[in-house]
Order: C-alpha cells, then sequence, then structure tokens
C-alpha cells in the first residue's frame, strides 16, 4: 500500500480488497474465473455472473460463505464485467457516484486497478475490436476541462447543489471589500428591459454600497411601517436606490438590513434570504420541443405524456410563485412565462398548428409555437422525438427571434425539457447569456440495456448518437439541472443513476466519454414535482368530488358493448378493480401487467383488471413501439379469455375527468398498478396517491423512491411477475381480513405526498436555482467560457454531421395518425 500519507488508506479501494477476495478461496476462484472467460469476449451483469459462480461452486455451504465473503461483497458493486480472455475487467460501484475498475487475470489471479478509460477499451475490444486498438479513438473528457468548479463529496449531499453553491459562495465572499465585488456587480445588472433595479451607477463601489444603506435605513425607519415604497422613492432614488427592495417600508428595510449584514460577514443563510428577495426573474422561457404539446386532446398520443402535465403544471405555479414575489418587491410588472414548443401544421384534430395559446389557470402565460423548417419547406407532419434532430438548430433561431419580440427584451431564465428541448435551452442561452435550466424527464440511455455499446444496432432506429451527444452537451452547457428524485442522478444503493450513467461510457466507433457528467457537480438539484391539487384530491372529499362525470365513467367501466373506447367488460361489478393508465409504449408495461393476472387465478377471482392506453385499432397507430403492443394486447386477451374479467380503455385525455376516474376506482376500494420495466419518475403514481388510491408501482426507478414500500405503497417487480402479482394478490386478501388495512395504505399515501410532492415547494426551489446559480455563473465566467469553447467544437464537428443522417421525410409519405 501507498506510504504518502497524503493519500487514502489503500485497504479502502476494491482493487486492494480484491487478492484477498480471491485468496479467501483461491481453488473456486480459479474455476469461477476460468468460467468467466471459457467461451471467449463478451460482456457480463452482475446476474451472469451470479449464474456462472452457482454453477462453478455447486456447494451450496462453500457458496455461502464465499458470497458472505469480501469476493461477495465485491460482487455486489459490480455492475458489469468485460470479459477479454485471460482477463476479466469489472466496474465496481461501492456507493452511489463511486466507480472503481479492476482487472483481474483469471489465469494466475493477479489483480490491477484500471482507469475508466482502460476500462472502456476492454469493453469497446467487445464490441469492435479495431476501435478498441486505435490510439487516436475520439475521447471525450469534461472533466480535465472543468477544475475550478467545486464539488460536493458526500453521496449523500448528491442533488443539493443549490446549498452547496450558496454555501460555496458565501465563502467566497468573506474577508475583505474585494471579495465582495461580485456581488455588488451583479446588483448592478439587475434590471428590467433595461431600467435599473435597486442600485444604479452611482454605486460603484462596496464601500459606497455599505454607507448608502445605512443611511438609507434611517430614511426609510421615519416611515409608518405599511408606508408604501412610492411615498419614499424619491429619497431613496438621491442615494442610488431604484425599485425592487420591497413594497412597504418595512420590507424594503428589512431587505436593506438583509444585504447590509450579508456585505458585513456573508454567511449562506443570510445569502439565501436575499436571493429570495431579489427582482432576478420576470420572463422565462420553457422549451418543450416534440411530441403533441397541448392542453386538451393530446394525452396518451405517442410521445405526449407526463411531461406535458408536468410543464403545464410547472407554469401554473411558477406565476403564482412569481406574481406573489413581484408584489412584495414593489414591482408592478407581469411576469411572463412563454412554454415555446413545435408548431404542427397536420394538428390532427389538436390545437398543434396555433400559434399562441393562453395557458389555463393563468394570468400572464402562454405557448408558442413554431414550425420546424428545412430546405424542403415547412414540416406538417408529427415526427417521433427519436427523428427529431434535424430541426432543430433552424427551429432555435426562428424561436429565438419570436421570443424576442414578444417580450422586447431578453429572458431571464431559460428551461430546457428533454433531450430536444435542453439542447435547444442550450443553444439559445449560450447566444444570448442567459441563466439555464434543463429538466431530463427520462434519459433515453438507461432505458435500453447497452443503447451505448450497441448504439450502431440501434441507431436507424433511434438515432441514440444523436441523443446521447446532445444529452451530453445539455448537461454540459447547463447552469443548473432539475431533477424529479435521487435516483435519477446518482440511483440508488444497486443501481446507477440516469445521470451516472453518463459519467463514463462508451460508443464504439463513435466516441468513448471518459468523464461525460459528474454526478457530485453542484449542478444538480433535486425538485420534485407534484400533481395539481385543484383536480387530483382524496376520494373522500364528497363535496368536491366531479359527479358529473360519475354516469360517463359508469359507462366507461361497465357498459358491456365494445365501441370506440373500450372493449372487454366487467361481468362482476362487485368486485374492485386493479387499475392502470399508461401511453402504450413497450417500457411501460402494460402489457407485462395484463400478462400477470391472465395468468394468476387468485387474482383473477379477487379483482377486475382495468387498463387506459393507446387504442384498439393498430392502423391509427403510426408508431413502431405502440403498434407491437396492440396486437400483443389483443392476443392476451384470447389466450388467457379475459373478456368478462379486464376492461380495455382507449387512451384519455380528459383530466378532470381521470382523475374523477382514480377516484371511481378508490370506491371500489381497488388499487393502482404501475408496472413499468423503468420509469423515470412517474406521475400516474402521484396522480392516484393524491386521489388516496394504494399503489403498487415498478421498484425500477422513480417510482422506488416516492413509495416507501409497505408504508404508503409497495414496489413490485416488473421482471418478477409471480411475486409482482402475489404482493397484489395478498394485499387484498389483507383487506377482506382486516376492515382497516386498505384505509392505512391509502391515508398513508397522502402522507406522503403532501411531506414531499406538491407545486408548491417546487416553485420556491426553482426560484432559487434561477437567482443563485444567476450570481454563480457570473463568478465562474472564466471556466464556463473555457468549457463553452470544447462544447462548441463537439456541437460543430460531432453532433452536427450525425443528425444529417436522420432522414427527413417526404410530403408524401406522411405518418398517418388519426385524430384522438
Ligand atoms: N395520461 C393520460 N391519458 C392516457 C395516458 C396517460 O391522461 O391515456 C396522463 C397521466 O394521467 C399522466 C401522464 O399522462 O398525467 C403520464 O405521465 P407519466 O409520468 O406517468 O408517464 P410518461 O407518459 O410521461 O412517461
Ligand atoms: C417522462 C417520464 O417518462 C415520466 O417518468 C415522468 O414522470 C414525466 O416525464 C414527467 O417528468
Amino acid at each position: 500500500s501507498s506510504s504518502s500519507p497524503t493519500t487514502l488508506p489503500r485497504s479502502d479501494s476494491i482493487a486492494d480488497k480484491m487478492p484477498d477476495a480471491l485468496k479467501q478461496s483461491r481453488y473456486h476462484m480459479k474455476r469461477c474465473f476460468a468460467s468467466f472467460v471459457r467461451g471467449g469476449k463478451k460482456l457480463m451483469k452482475r446476474e451472469n455472473l451470479m449464474t456462472e459462480i452457482e454453477k462453478c461452486i455447486e456447494d451450496s455451504h462453500d457458496r455461502k460463505k464465499i458470497m458472505e465473503g469480501l469476493f461477495g461483497y465485491i460482487l455486489t458493486c459490480t455492475q458489469e464485467a468485460a470479459v477479454v480472455p485471460p482477463f476479466v475487467a469489472l466496474a465496481a460501484r461501492p456507493d452511489p457516484g463511486f466507480w472503481e475498475y479492476v482487472k483481474v487475470n483469471a489465469g494466475d489471479l493477479t489483480v490491477d486497478e484500471i482507469t475508466a478509460t482502460d476500462y472502456l477499451r476492454l469493453k469497446e475490444s467487445v464490441f469492435d475490436e479495431s476501435w478498441a486498438k486505435d490510439e487516436n479513438a475520439l475521447e471525450l473528457d469534461f472533466g480535465a476541462i472543468d477544475f475550478t468548479t467545486p464539488r460536493l463529496n458526500l453521496s449523500s449531499s448528491i442533488g443539493n447543489g443549490a446549498d452547496y453553491i450558496s454555501k460555496f459562495i458565501s465563502s467566497k465572499l468573506g474577508g475583505n471589500t474585494d471579495k465582495l465585488e461580485p456581488l455588488l456587480n451583479y446588483l448592478l445588472r439587475l434590471n428590467h428591459h433595461g431600467e435599473n433595479l435597486m442600485i444604479n451607477e452611482d454605486i460603484n463601489t462596496v464601500a459606497k454600497l455599505q454607507k448608502s444603506l445605512m443611511l438609507a435605513v434611517n430614511v426609510v425607519s421615519t416611515y409608518p411601517k405599511h408606508t408604501p415604497y412610492e411615498t419614499f422613492a424619491p429619497r431613496l432614488k438621491e442615494m442610488g436606490f431604484e425599485k425592487g427592495w420591497g413594497n412597504t417600508s418595512q420590507r424594503v428595510k428589512e431587505t436593506m438590513v438583509m444585504l447590509s449584514e450579508v456585505l458585513e460577514a456573508p454567511d449562506s443563510v443570510k445569502l439565501d434570504l436575499l436571493f429570495s428577495r431579489l427582482p432576478t426573474v420576470f420572463n422565462v422561457v420553457i422549451f418543450s420541443v416534440h411530441g403533441y404539446f397541448g392542453q386538451q386532446d393530446v394525452l396518451g398520443l405517442p410521445d405526449t405524456g407526463g411531461q406535458v402535465v408536468y410543464i403545464l403544471d410547472q407554469v401554473r405555479a411558477l406565476e403564482e410563485e412569481l406574481l406573489i414575489r413581484i408584489n412584495q418587491q414593489g414591482l408592478g410588472f407581469k411576469p411572463q412565462i412563454l412554454v415555446v414548443t413545435r408548431l404542427i401544421p397536420e394538428a390532427r384534430g389538436t390545437k398543434c398548428d396555433q400559434e399562441l395559446e393562453a395557458i389555463e389557470g393563468t394570468k400572464h402565460s402562454h405557448i408558442l409555437r413554431v414550425p420546424f423548417v428545412t430546405d424542403k419547406g415547412t414540416l406538417r407532419q408529427w415526427v417521433s422525438r427519436f427523428d427529431i434532430y434535424p430541426y432543430l438548430e433552424r427551429f432555435t433561431q426562428d424561436a429565438t427571434s419570436k421570443i424576442l419580440q414578444r417580450f422586447e427584451c431578453k429572458p431571464d431564465l431559460i428551461i430546457g425539457n428533454y433531450t430536444d428541448g435542453n439542447l435547444v435551452a442550450s443553444l439559445m442561452a449560450t447566444k444570448l447569456g442567459v441563466t439555464q435550466g434543463t429538466i431530463a424527464h427520462a434519459l433515453e440511455k438507461t432505458k435500453y440495456e447497452d443503447s451505448d455499446a450497441k448504439w450502431k444496432e440501434l441507431d436507424p432506429k433511434y438515432h441514440f448518437s444523436c441523443q446521447f451527444t446532445a444529452d451530453l452537451i445539455a448537461m454540459n452547457v447547463t447552469d443548473f439541472i432539475i431533477t424529479s428524485t435521487y435516483q435519477e442522478i446518482a440511483g440508488s444503493k444497486e443501481r446507477p443513476g440516469q445521470y451516472e450513467s453518463h459519467t463514463a461510457f462508451t460508443m464504439p466507433g463513435l466516441c468513448r466519454v471518459v468523464s461525460g457528467i459528474d454526478v457530485f457537480d453542484p449542478k444538480f438539484n433535486i425538485a420534485a414535482p407534484g400533481a395539481d391539487q385543484s383536480v387530483y384530491f382524496p376520494y373522500t372529499e364528497k363535496q368536491k368530488r366531479l359527479t358529473k362525470f360519475h354516469p360517463s365513467i359508469q359507462e366507461l367501466l361497465y357498459n358491456e358493448k365494445d365501441n370506440q373506447e373500450h372493449m372487454g367488460y366487467l361481468a362482476e361489478r362487485e368486485k374492485p378493480i386493479i387499475f392502470s393508465m399508461a401511453r402504450l409504449d413497450t417500457v411501460k408495461n402494460i402489457t407485462g401487467l395484463v400478462e400477470w393476472y391472465g395468468k394468476d387465478k387468485r387474482l383473477r377471482e379477487m379483482a377486475n383488471l382495468v387498463v387506459v392506453a393507446g387504442f384498439f385499432d393498430m392502423s391509427k397507430s403510426n408508431d413502431r413501439e405502440e403498434k407491437a403492443e396492440i396486437k400483443k394486447m389483443h392476443d392476451l386477451i384470447e389466450k388467457y379469455k379475459l373478456k368478462g374479467k379486464f376492461r380495455w380503455i382507449a387512451a384519455q385525455t380528459d383530466r378532470y375527468r381521470n382523475s374523477e376516474l382514480y377516484r371511481c376506482i378508490a370506491d371500489t376500494k381497488g388499487v393502482f398498478v404501475q408496472p413499468a420495466l423503468y420509469e423515470a419518475f412517474g406521475l400516474t403514481v402521484i396522480e392516484a396517491m393524491n386521489c388516496g388510491l394504494p399503489t403498487f408501482a415498478t421498484n425500477q426507478g422513480g417510482p422506488a423512491e416516492i413509495i416507501v414500500d409497505g408504508v404508503s405503497g409497495f414496489h413490485i417487480d416488473p421482471n418478477n411477475g409471480d411475486e409482482s402479482v402475489a404482493r397484489i394478490g395478498d394485499f387484498f386478501s389483507k383487506c377482506s381480513t382486516d376492515g382497516l388495512y386498505w384505509d392505512s395504505i391509502s391515508k398513508a399515501g397522502l402522507k406522503r405526498i403532501y411531506e414531499c410532492y406538491t407545486w408548491k415547494i417546487y416553485a420556491e426551489k426553482l426560484l432559487k436555482m434561477g437567482s443563485i446559480y444567476g450570481f454563480w455563473r457570473q463568478v465562474n465566467e472564466d471556466q464556463k467560457k473555457a468549457k463553452q469553447r470544447y462544447i462548441d467544437m463537439l456541437y460543430n464537428l460531432q453532433y452536427k454531421p450525425l443528425t444529417k443522417k436522420v432522414t427527413i421525410p417526404e410530403d408524401k409519405t406522411l405518418p398517418l395518425r388519426l385524430a384522438s
């Protein structure tokens, strides 16, 4: 081990533990490693390693002993192994965000610690030998050009970036007045349409600011506390103060004292308080490019789901919070929020062909739609989000000029959504020099196994080469990243996070990413969405129930004749309902749920099954995955003879009626099941819980964090149908013996929601990010510029040529899509 006193004790690392682990049972280890390398090069996942071990160590006592020892520990940390005989290289992850790579020689069991680069090269040689051998293969290393940004160092701090940044900044500001210069400059730049806010150039040094603040506090103190700002505005102006401090003398005084205190001795608590008062954000642009973005008749269409719901709710919450703050700042300005999306001329009965649409439930917010234009003219039809790359650059330019026209100034904050929106937001924010945030909703990379290593095979269908490059660009450009859960960033003990999977990965033949993103970067923040609580409220709130929908919901659930909207019927109406609702994507695994139900006699006897998903008629769908799922559903209904027990309802677009549907399911003492193979967050889970419906949701992704298993709902394993079905069955049987059980889970679900998943909490956090990262980007300006240069090259030399490979459809090859 190392003698250097500055390095960690080597015994902490996997590489150091490994030799001892192998020694603990050399005989068995030799056999195991020999079997790993048998059959030549390959990539093995932990499960594959386990299967081999079971074969090699037949004696279960020996096996148990080994698995309880060091080797067992190392194996549980191992995410995958690249087998390149005689070597087996392990990618181990002892804790969220921490990775180590070791190479074991299967012949003599010698162990070497290797770098991420070495590991990726070994992995590549499984897929593309010549690329792996190429000395000059393209490597991306964002870490190498970002060395001044501070980093968190505890797994448990990941996702609290804004807090960390404000601590870091306040430590930088302390000491002497020179160090406070950046804060002064930040205040000097605050403006609305070019009009100064807070202070003007008369106050051009920190010393002047401190002195003027003292004088101003004295002046303001002479007025009774509710005196409106306008009364004493002229007197403050003489001293170099502009509006923005507050609406009353009391508030103005408080804000001034806060700033004085920060100038005297900065600390993060005071800094946060001050920043929550500064007038920094009035005009916000939110990009959500793909799909059908609209307020009616769009949900459930391909690529159109939770993201749309999330953004519309986000806008409502954000506008409300902005109005409160702007009023308290004593400013009469109107906040403007623009959701910018694609205009689709062939809107198929939706409003997606309208340029401007006011957002319901807001006073000043709008949807702005801008068409996709290419050399061939305007693209008229919907395109899949996987084929969207050729249009984005031109879209950014067109959208930017429309937005500037509408706002008559630059936005204060630009937020991107999903790969396409995030890329567009990055281009625009860089061009205009505006603070940017991104939201992934789902990073596609984690949804498909080995989507990076096997990108070549998948590219014709999915264009992951474009998508993963665009994702890397956006996550590196952006000032902050909003995530819905911790797992989205850094996963759990067992499973890497969605962002974490971009730390080191490779696309053989394209590029080797040796450091793509660092999950310890303080740009990451968790701000979970909620569900609109005026719509999704508990089934027990009788006086609020939307009873006008009851006849149509009765029809939807129980009418025995098949029609356009539903097929199959429920013969026994008194039984509770197992309910699910999702887009008919493969990953949503609705067909999986139908199959589990079909196979399980006990469950079929205890409850009916109702799902809302997609269409029945294949010709109505233009989406590859959706078509395959439709066919599978029909087959399952036949195979398990589900008529009389199962109701299939087509995609539903009215959120009010949907909310009442959840509540009607609760009336039957039913449950909601979210069986996805992988779910990034899962809005339906929180909608169901808000309605008081006990919920079973996938343990793969966000829902695992939303629900505390066995307390506020239940986790199910989508890859283990038998076990999942048993859990649901056990629940119903417990309910039949314990009259209070259903109710206790329902209540615990609601409690969980109120504590952690509301839009009010979200909006406060988002505005804090907007201002603190706005300041940080100025403090960290040089680093940001240097990195931007590197990113510009990646964009122009790598990303743009990739987008040229995506086909732009001709008008006559219009995908056929029917209206809802
Ligand atoms: N949804 C709907 N009708 C459907 C299917 C889904 O209104 O036929 C809504 C659902 O209520 C939820 C959203 O679409 O608000 C789906 O969000 P989620 O996060 O569950 O999944 P996503 O579709 O975003 O992957
Ligand atoms: C996209 C998804 O796939 C869901 O998991 C999320 O809930 C939704 O976006 C909203 O963020």
